[in-house]
Parts: C-alpha cells; sequence; structure tokens
C-alpha cells in the first residue's frame, strides 16, 4: 500500500486542481488530502478564502481520486501530518519546487508540473469583471 499526501487551499475549485489531484493518486493506491484552513490562509495571505474551509473539505473529499481529507492548520506541521498518515510519497505543484526538499529523509517528495493558464486568482479576476 503506497499513501500519497498533498496539501492545498483548493478555492474555487478548478480544473488546475482536478489535475494534480489525479496525477497525484495515480502515483500510488490512496490519496491523502491536507486543505489549508481558513485561518491559515489568512495569516498566510492576509484574506480569507472565498469558500469556507468545511467547504473546501467536502469538495476535496467528494472528488473520486481522495481517499481521506484532514484539515492543515500549520505549514510547519507537514512532518507530523506525514507521519500520522503514513504517507510514502508527498506531491506539491511546481510552484512549490524545492521548498520541501528537507522533507525527503521522511518521504518522497515529487513536484508536478502546475496546469498552465488556469488559478483561483485568474477565477476571481474574470468573475470580477463581468
Ligand atoms: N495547482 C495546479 N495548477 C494550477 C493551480 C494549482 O497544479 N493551475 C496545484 C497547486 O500547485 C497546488 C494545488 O493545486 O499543489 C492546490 O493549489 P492551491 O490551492 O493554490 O494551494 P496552495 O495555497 O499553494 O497550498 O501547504 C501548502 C498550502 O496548503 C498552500
Amino acid at each position: 500500500m503506497r499513501n500519497i499526501i498533498t496539501f492545498g487551499t483548493f478555492d474555487v475549485f478548478h480544473v488546475g486542481h482536478l489535475n494534480i489531484l489525479r496525477r497525484a493518486k495515480s502515483l500510488g493506491d490512496r490519496l491523502i488530502v491536507g486543505v489549508s484552513s481558513d485561518a491559515l490562509n489568512f495569516r498566510k495571505k492576509n484574506r480569507y478564502p472565498i469558500y469556507v474551509e468545511q467547504d473546501r473539505l467536502s469538495i476535496i473529499q467528494g472528488i473520486r481520486y481522495v481517499d481521506d481529507v484532514f484539515l492543515e492548520e500549520s505549514l510547519e506541521l507537514k512532518a507530523s501530518y506525514i507521519k500520522k498518515y503514513a504517507a510514502d510519497v508527498l506531491v506539491m505543484g511546481d510552484d512549490w519546487q524545492g521548498k520541501f526538499d528537507s522533507l525527503s529523509s521522511l518521504v518522497n517528495v515529487v513536484y508536478l508540473q502546475r496546469t498552465p493558464s488556469v488559478s483561483t486568482t485568474s477565477v476571481i479576476e474574470v468573475i470580477k469583471s463581468v
């Protein structure tokens, strides 16, 4: 049994999010997703996500590639989440390239290429402009 873990906010869910979850799942047997809490987002970006954490958790749990979800409360807790969920592989988008290499004694760290031309920010901008 090969456990894959990944993390993200997944606000205003879009095809880039779906692609990374599908590709992450294809690397193993079980995909576990840490969804960043509202408070963590506020600390990081000084704004709250559009969708509240409970809704973001429900959306991610509903994706067929996802086996388990939990709330990511702090960026610094990755090592303990990895141990708790017995993850073998940590998948991150390549916007995080190199940032989690210090965890490679614990898990195999894999950075996947982001889907071009789509982001939560660009979706928000389009909606604002119509
Ligand atoms: N993603 C992607 N392609 C896009 C947009 C996003 O592959 N066009 C990926 C990101 O690289 C990330 C995941 O989708 O792996 C979730 O994206 P975000 O919600 O933007 O996640 P982020 O806020 O970067 O995560 O511990 C990490 C934190 O939880 C932050």
